[in-house]
């Protein structure tokens, strides 16, 4: 007799708890090579020559196990690569071919994903031959690249240097994930930040059109929403559209019934391979991923415009495909398009619905048209916007690695001006310090614009930072979270320290500059120091010199519109308390503390730490004293901690929103503290509450000190 056991754990228990595995994800344990292993080094020694010609063989070679369409993968693997990196949203950089998350859930499993599988499968005799010197991430967008080259595209570049991960990145937020497919869009219809597929699994948009429903104008909106959550403006969007479609096929030979569990779901001798198809032999010509039954161009495996020259020639007539799919065929035309398994058959050319938004679009067909006369163009457009969708979440040009790195620098790379000049030196640093501490800014104020101007950074797409002084700029010095007239304050009393110092080094003859960006930082670090030595504690906080200052051009303003936190708990922010639900962690100003701080690379105890002492020096919003928990702010002590487990407090709701709290005596119902959730959940939550029990102790005023410095550190040399 078999009995059902099921184990639940503590997150089948308590889906509400915040979860703060995210802060302790890959992990030096968790990567088999080691935590010596230097993936930069490893691939520079790669022969990428060598494997580009195995990529070539391999697509052209036909495996029975998995027949290719037309003799050639190389549109699987395009499919591939792109899947790979469309799931990028700049909203929080997550998502993306950086790291080869595509081969873990829950991307894996992906409905918009089936067939995925098979691809990663048929390259991994490469993966196999390169072994440390090529990570999964790199081959795929590779193999992509590659496939387009192979068949005709003249390509923009290729970096290497993606690291790989060994375990699933919990960290994006995808999504209602109950179930696949549930749709984004929240009240109104607008598509939900920070989601930038319509549905849940997808990484874009439904094919078939808006919930299903065959409106090319209505995809064309949906599209355009998805793709600039992307990055992608409308020229973007349509080239890679056009260029992407110019090659394969739909598969969905038969009724959807027939499809297998996803690969996580199915059994164990699939090992791993997933939506295993029982309909006649369930691939080659008997293949089903997304139900439709599509060829678009009579030369699918070559690069050219005859899909954008079908689509404006014909007449597209609604049908339905063997799975009972909206498709499109075109009326009146021939039987010009081939069979992928039959040279004797011929098919009429078909498209989906969010390919006739291409047409029906205004804006899209004003674009399409023009690439459609001018095909020099549209090969151009197509490669720069495929190199942008392959390369965006690499960070600065400097992370990539290999032959065919292009010169060109691109506004999405965050560039900086090179350095023309040496850093202060050591005694100079100092003399700086003292300026900066002479100007009467306030430890709280200098604290809260080097935080504002470092953490920035994101380790997802690896963007912003200190280094390049932007927040001096639109729309960094606009949004709402640094306090623009403030900051306004700030950067002018620092510009006086800036230029009179470097004039003084000009005048003596020196090479040495100090930058903003680097005074921006040494600011913060002055106030810190001085801080602990209000605390009694005498330390150094560690600060390397040499950033740059970035240009006004060199700013990409639309990213950094977009990406203007509406949530920062480090410095007790939060937009919008209305929208706090309580009976969803994801609502909350606590999870999204917790995902910045994912973001910034911080551990628990680096997190619990730096919100203590930027509370304790008062570094909060608008300088409201939320959270802060002392009666000495500006000075590092470990009060925070010490206030907040305090049993003689009792706290209370002190807004509609349950945002707000006070905090009242015990004895005398005198009220002490104000706080919000963000410091109230390091007393709630059991993981938070025991490591701010380690900085609440008596015996922990000194190491609170220490941990403090060195997390900040941290922060500010994250980028750098
Ligand atoms: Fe794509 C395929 C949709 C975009 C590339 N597409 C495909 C399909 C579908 C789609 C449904 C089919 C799948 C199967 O297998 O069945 N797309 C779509 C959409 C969109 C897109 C909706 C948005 C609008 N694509 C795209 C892009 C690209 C692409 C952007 C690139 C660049 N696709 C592609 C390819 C293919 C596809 C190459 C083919 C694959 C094969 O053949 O396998």
């Amino acid at each position: 007799m078999k009995k059902k056991v099921r184990k639940r754990w503590i997150t089948d228990w308590w889906p509400n708890r915040l979860n703060l595995k995210v802060l302790r994800q890959n992990s030096p344990e968790v990567n088999p090579y080691g935590p010596d292993f230097d993936y930069a080094k490893e691939v520079q020694g790669l022969d990428v020559e060598a494997v580009k010609e195995d990529l070539k063989a391999l697509m052209k070679t036909s495996q029975d196990w998995w027949p290719a369409d037309f003799g050639h993968y190389g549109p699987l693997f395009i499919r591939l690569a792109w899947h790979s990196a469309g799931s990028y949203r700049i909203y929080d950089g997550r998502g993306g071919a950086r790291e080869g998350s595509l081969r873990f859930p829950p991307r894996i499993n992906w409905p918009d994903n089936i067939g995925l599988d098979k691809a990663l499968r048929l390259l991994w005799p490469i993966k196999k031959k390169y072994g440390r010197k090529l990570s999964w991430a790199d081959l795929i967008i590779l193999a992509g690249t590659v496939a387009l080259e192979d068949m005709g595209v003249k390509i923009l570049g290729f970096a290497l240097g993606r690291e790989d991960i060994y375990e699933p990145d919990e960290s994006p937020d995808w999504g209602p994930e109950e179930e696949m497919l549930t749709s984004h869009r929240g009240q109104g219809g607008k598509l939900e930040r920070p989601y930038a597929a319509t549905e849940m699994g997808l990484i874009y948009v439904n094919p078939e059109g808006p919930g299903g429903n065959p409106d090319p104008v209505g995809s064309a909106k949906e599209i355009r929403v998805a793709f600039y959550r992307m990055g992608m403006d409308d020229e973007e969007t349509v080239a890679l559209i056009a260029g992407g479609h110019a090659f394969g096929k739909c598969h969905g030979a038969g009724p959807g019934k027939y499809l297998g569990p996803d690969p996580s779901s199915s059994p164990i001798e699939e090992q791993g391979l997933g939506w295993k198809y029982g309909y006649r032999s369930g691939k080659g010509p008997d293949t089903y991923t997304s139900g439709f039954e599509v060829i678009w161009s009579p030369t699918p495996t070559k690069f050219g415009i005859q899909y954008l020259h079908l689509l404006f020639k014909h007449d597209w007539e609604l049908e339905k495909s063997p799975d009972g799919k909206h498709q499109w065929v075109a009326k009146d035309a021939p039987e010009i398009v081939p069979d992928p398994y039959d040279p004797q058959k011929k098919h009429k050319p078909r498209m989906l619905t969010a390919d006739l938004a291409l047409k029906f679009d205004p804006a899209y067909s004003k674009i399409a048209k023009r690439f459609l006369e001018n095909p020099e163009e549209f090969e151009k457009a197509f490669a720069r916007a495929w190199y942008k969708l392959t390369h965006r979440d690499m960070g600065p040009k400097r992370y990539y690695l290999g032959p065919y790195v292009p010169q060109e620098e691109f506004i999405w790379q965050d560039p900086l001006p090179p350095r023309d000049f040496e850093p202060p030196e050591e005694a100079e640093l100092e003399e700086l310090k003292r300026r900066l501490l002479e100007t009467g800014l306030g430890i709280a104020r200098m604290v809260y614009t080097a935080w504002a101007s470092a953490s920035t950074y994101r380790h997802s797409d690896r963007r912003g930072g200190a280094n390049g002084a932007r927040i001096r700029f639109y729309p960094l010095n606009r949004w709402e979270v640094n306090h623009p007239e403030d900051l306004k304050e700030v950067l002018a009393a620092y510009e006086k320290i800036q230029q009179a110092f470097n004039q003084e080094q000009e005048r003596k003859g020196s090479p040495r500059r100090v930058s903003f960006a680097d005074l921006i930082v040494l600011g913060g670090c002055a106030a810190v120091e001085e801080a602990a030595r209000q605390a009694g504690f005498e330390v150094k906080v560690p600060f390397k010199p040499g950033r740059v200052d970035a240009r006004e051009d060199q700013i990409e303003v639309a990213f950094y519109r977009e990406i203007e936190p509406f949530a920062e708990g480090f410095r007790n922010y939060f937009r919008d308390p209305s929208r706090i639900d309580e009976g969803c962690v994801f609502t909350t100003p606590e999870y999204f503390l917790v995902d910045r701080a994912q973001l910034l690379r911080l551990t628990v105890p680096e997190m619990v730490v730096l919100v203590g002492g930027l509370r304790a020096l008062g570094a909060t919003y608008r300088y409201q004293g939320y959270g802060v928990l002392t009666e000495r702010p500006g000075v590092l002590t470990n009060d925070f901690f010490v206030n907040l487990l305090d049993m003689g407090v009792e706290w209370k709701p002190a807004d509609d929103y349950r945002y707000l709290f006070k905090g009242y005596d015990r004895k005398t119902g005198e009220a002490r503290w104000r706080a919000t959730r963000v410091d109230l959940i390091f007393g709630h939550h059991d993981e938070l509450r025991a490591v701010a029990e380690v900085y609440a102790a008596d015996d922990a005023r000194e190491k609170f000190v220490r941990d403090f410095v060195a997390a900040w550190s941290k922060v500010m040399h994250l980028d750098f």
